[in-house]
């Protein structure tokens, strides 16, 4: 095989420039601290980005100036008064750091950038985007309420019912401050966290969109806020805020060790807020929780992610958030006792409801419930209407599949009821859905309706952390866009405050191999800059005493640190979300964090190879093969974790510890060596896994890599051409046989439909990613119940491949977060075309390829300020066209690269010069 980069492609090109008539680059899509206009950061130094957008070819931004100021008009008019960088020559457009005047907490800066083109002509002016700063890390002029203390007087009358005795649960609290507004008022903000979760509300309405704010932190530690514009909300005269507080993560139950009172931060949920209002005449007033508050129980009576909520509308206290409520009965708030943790600013996208998805059936179960189909195994809950007689108890239970009689299967949500209950108010029409509970599901029985309800009683509510999405992707093959819808469902609703196993059964935990395994996978899905962002913090915070990274982050599984591909999760991340998004402050605040976690293996492990400190050691979870890789998964990520240690201590400068780590990431390999291959090139235990890890890590001798690759073919055959891999291996699967010249053998292990494999699941319905391979088969039924998710997203991470190899974007290589690229795709027997988009952190990229009797043609769009390498492989004898016109030939180049500029481009591969390929090139 010969390799060249064509020669004709770059004449092509400055042809290309000539003709291109271009307009001015523009900067579009301007994020700050990788999100669009935040409200409410504590970042001294917020980082700027933009993507820079032109048509034409080869368009490259030269320069910009930045600049900013707390005021609109002075940015409209090109004047930074809090920071103007000049004119900066730079093709850079990722983090721009500010380094202007110091930035007042509670202030709205405006900013834009200017871009200078290839010419040196300069850009039409971008919008003006916006930050809003939080406290900036001052006093909160607000204490921290919870609920009246409990004792004969102070208590509040109960809500209703009891509580079952396996979940013992507060009840909501609801929170009510009156105060009056006398003057017109500019601007208000209300800035709020809770231990626990809050929803807050103005005369009202409700207080912006988040669901389950604020989120998920190791409260211990570290704890977030949110900023809302109330400032509409605000009226003359008598104005009611509240609030209304539940467990959460906090005080409620989450993960399988759910029991309490063992809680896993705290035991009663509390509240702390403020309002900031400035005034016309330019006077501030803050008002903030505190012991003046009212605390009374309402409809809502208690609610929990694993056991579900409930709701008595008989209960309801009307009223109860606007002015002119008699709180009677209700009392002063009891004093919270507040946390030591750090108050931040929320730095990710809130969980907000996607979308809503109506039911496809409803029939009668054999119990007598009535069982809606939403067609879609999701996470979220149910948003029912209903009419019943006042007192009607209606219950919602829910389940990812049915048993064969059409009644719900629940077994495996283990210790998870996952059952909403409402009691109706006797109103003519009622709408319920739950406010502090989500399930996973795609069937929910509703039981205790008075009549048969219609189809469009029941629509399923769709949760997760509000991403943008950043893919498109389809194929002429319905199995494999269904691949890829699931994985998509999957991470949707598994990136829920964390990435989260699984959304149905007790767990519901951020296990950090599964979030490493399917990194690039989501970052092709979406944007997860921020959201994994905020997530390595857990990890961080969860690191233990000796240097151990977590199993599941936040931490609440104590016994649970330090597994290898778990705990090597807090090197491998960081550095794989710096390579993605281009932000290298990810690198600097989790350096010593890295070392720490390198320090600890490297203790215990002293000869290289990684034998020791393997605490839980999971291997190859849930592989068909048994465990027999361990040894050899643990000492080659040891040595992945090595060689990113050294090439971040590249990028950070850290000359010494570069060394250090070459030095140790060469012991661990030649260890390895010496330990697990043999003369033929066998990897120990000879499971599928341990060829990829040996594979995907250069573990093997230069020379063993095709034998060992031979081997690794040989054992798939062996198999009777089946995957074998468990968490850990799947990754590598396809991006293996593509990259040793095996495609072919990619593309049948994503199509089959045989057990085991993706399309098994599918053609046995299928919606999202099944935790196991087996969770259903033919001749078993459903897997064991105490383990089995039909919502887990570790197997889809072979959506990398869809979007690196079969669409070609990124798989051979990509820098500087998509700087510089691969355009790669890898065509295959079985699939007629395919056609995908990915909104990378610098713009939009496009690949697209189709099938033709004499060839294949090819579509990409590369976007301003990057340059790519479009790799394709061709017959020897076939013509390539570039935009139509024939490229400079060498008859012998079967591996092609077209090194571009941006642009948008076809590539047709013609293998004979037949009148089909004549035709087509005359279009
Ligand atoms: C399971 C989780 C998770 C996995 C661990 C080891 O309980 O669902 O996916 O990482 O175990």
């Amino acid at each position: 095989m010969s390799d060249s980069v064509m020669p004709g492609a770059s004449q092509l090109l400055s042809k290309h420039v000539e003709e291109s008539q271009a307009a001015s680059l523009r900067a579009e899509h301007l994020t700050c601290e990788m999100l669009v206009n935040p409200l409410g950061t504590d970042e001294p130094h917020p980082g700027f980005s933009w993507q820079v957008v032109g048509t034409g070819y080869n368009r490259l931004q030269s320069a910009y100036r930045i600049i900013v100021s707390d005021d609109r008009q002075t940015v409209a008019e090109g004047l930074g008064t809090h920071w103007d960088t000049g004119h900066i020559q730079s093709d850079e457009s990722l983090h721009i750091v500010y380094r202007g005047r110091p930035l007042s907490p509670f202030t709205r800066y405006y900013w834009t950038v200017e871009l200078w083109d290839e010419n040196g002509s300069n850009s039409a002016a971008a919008q003006i985007a916006w930050f809003e700063t939080g406290l900036m890390g001052g006093t909160w002029p607000a204490t921290w309420i919870m609920a009246p203390d409990v004792g004969p007087e102070g208590k509040l009358p109960p809500a209703g019912t009891s509580y079952d005795n396996e979940f013992s649960l507060d009840p909501c609290l609801y929170l009510r401050c009156s105060f009056t507004i006398g003057r017109p008022v500019v601007s208000a903000r209300l800035y709020a966290t809770a231990l626990g979760v809050y929803k807050a509300s103005l005369n009202g309405d409700p207080v912006g969109d988040h669901e389950f704010a604020p989120g998920w932190t190791d409260y211990a530690k570290r704890l977030s806020y949110q900023t809302f514009d109330i400032t509409s909300n605000l009226v003359l005269g008598d104005n009611v805020l509240a609030a209304l507080i539940s467990d959460g993560w906090y005080s409620g139950y989450v993960g399988y060790n759910r029991r309490k009172p063992a809680a896993h931060y705290g035991n009663k949920p509390e509240f702390l807020a403020f309002l900031r209002i400035v005034y016309e005449d330019g006077e501030v007033e803050t008002i903030g929780t505190g012991p003046h508050w009212q605390a009374g129980r309402g409809a809502l009576v208690y609610s929990d992610f694993l056991k579900g909520e409930k709701c008595d509308a008989t209960l309801a206290a009307l009223g109860w958030d606007r002015p002119g409520f008699l709180a009677s009965g209700w009392r002063l708030c009891g004093a919270g006792r507040g946390t030591p943790a750090k108050l931040e600013a929320q730095r990710e996208e809130p969980i907000r409801v996607q979308m809503e998805i109506p039911a496809v059936a409803v029939r009668a179960a054999p119990d007598g419930s009535w069982v809606f189909d939403f067609g879609q195994n999701i996470v979220g809950r149910v948003r029912l209407r209903l009419a019943a007689p006042r007192g009607t108890s209606v219950s919602i239970r829910h389940a990812e599949a049915l048993n064969p009689d059409g009644s719900l299967y629940t077994a495996n949500l283990r210790s998870a009821p996952a059952h909403d209950i409402y009691v109706a108010s006797g109103e003519s029409e009622e709408l319920y859905e739950p406010q502090f509970t989500f399930h996973g599901f795609r069937y929910a029985a509703v039981s205790g309706l008075p009549s048969q309800p219609s189809l469009h009683a029941a629509v399923a509510r769709v949760l997760g952390n509000d991403l943008r999405r950043t893919s498109s992707f389809e194929t002429s093959s319905e199995l494999i866009n269904r691949l890829h819808a699931n994985i998509a469902w999957s991470q949707r609703g598994n990136f829920l405050a964390v990435p989260t196993d699984c959304p149905q059964r007790d767990e519901r935990l951020g296990w950090t191999a599964d979030a490493q395994v399917f990194f690039h996978t989501a970052a092709y899905l979406a944007d997860v800059s921020a959201f994994y962002r905020k997530w390595l913090v857990d990890v961080q915070d969860a690191q233990s005493e000796d240097g151990a990274f977590p199993d599941v982050a936040p931490q609440i599984c104590s016994d649970r640190n330090g597994a290898p591909a778990w705990g090597d999760a807090g090197v491998l991340v960081p550095f794989w979300h710096y390579e993605r998004y281009g932000d290298v402050r990810i690198l600097r605040d989790h350096y010593p964090s890295m070392r720490r976690w390198m320090n600890y293996v490297g203790r215990a492990n002293p000869e290289g190879l990684r034998l020791h400190e393997l605490n839980l050691n999971y291997g190859d979870w849930l592989s068909l093969d048994g465990t027999a890789s361990k040894p050899v998964l643990a000492t080659a990520y040891y040595a992945l974790t090595a060689q990113v240690m050294a090439k971040t201590a590249e990028i950070l400068e850290h000359a010494e510890d570069l060394a250090e780590y070459t030095r140790l990431h060469e012991k661990i390999r030649s260890s390895f060596q010496r330990a697990f291959i043999d003369a033929a090139g066998r990897v120990q235990g000879g499971t599928q896994t341990a060829y990829l890890l040996g594979l995907y890590t250069g573990m093997f001798p230069t020379e063993l890599e095709e034998a060992a690759f031979g081997h690794f073919v040989a054992d798939l055959e062996a198999h009777d051409w089946h995957l074998t891999t468990g968490f850990i291996g799947v990754r590598h699967l396809c991006p293996i046989l593509t990259a040793y010249g095996r495609p072919d053998l990619a593309y049948h292990l994503v199509l089959d439909t045989t057990y085991p494999s993706w399309g098994y699941s599918i053609v046995n319905g299928a919606t999202t990613v099944w935790e196991r391979w087996d969770g259903w088969t033919q001749d078993r039924g459903f897997q064991t119940p105490s383990m089995n998710s039909f919502n887990h997203y570790a197997f889809g991470a072979v959506g990398e491949w869809l979007y690196g190899s079969m669409a070609g974007i990124g798989a051979a290589g990509q820098t500087g977060a998509f700087k510089h690229f691969s355009l790669s795709p890898a065509p295959g027997k079985g699939i007629e075309w395919c056609s995908a988009a990915f909104d990378s952190p610098r713009g939009s990229i496009r690949a697209a390829w189709r099938r033709h009797p004499d060839g294949i043609s090819y579509e990409f769009a590369i976007p301003a300020n990057t340059t790519a390498n479009i790799i394709l492989f061709r017959e020897v004898d076939a013509r390539i066209l570039l935009n139509n016109q024939e490229i400079a030939d060498d008859q012998d180049i079967h591996k092609v690269t077209l090194s571009l500029g941006s642009g948008n481009y076809q590539v047709n591969v013609w293998h004979k010069p037949t009148s089909h390929a004549q035709a087509c090139n005359n279009l």
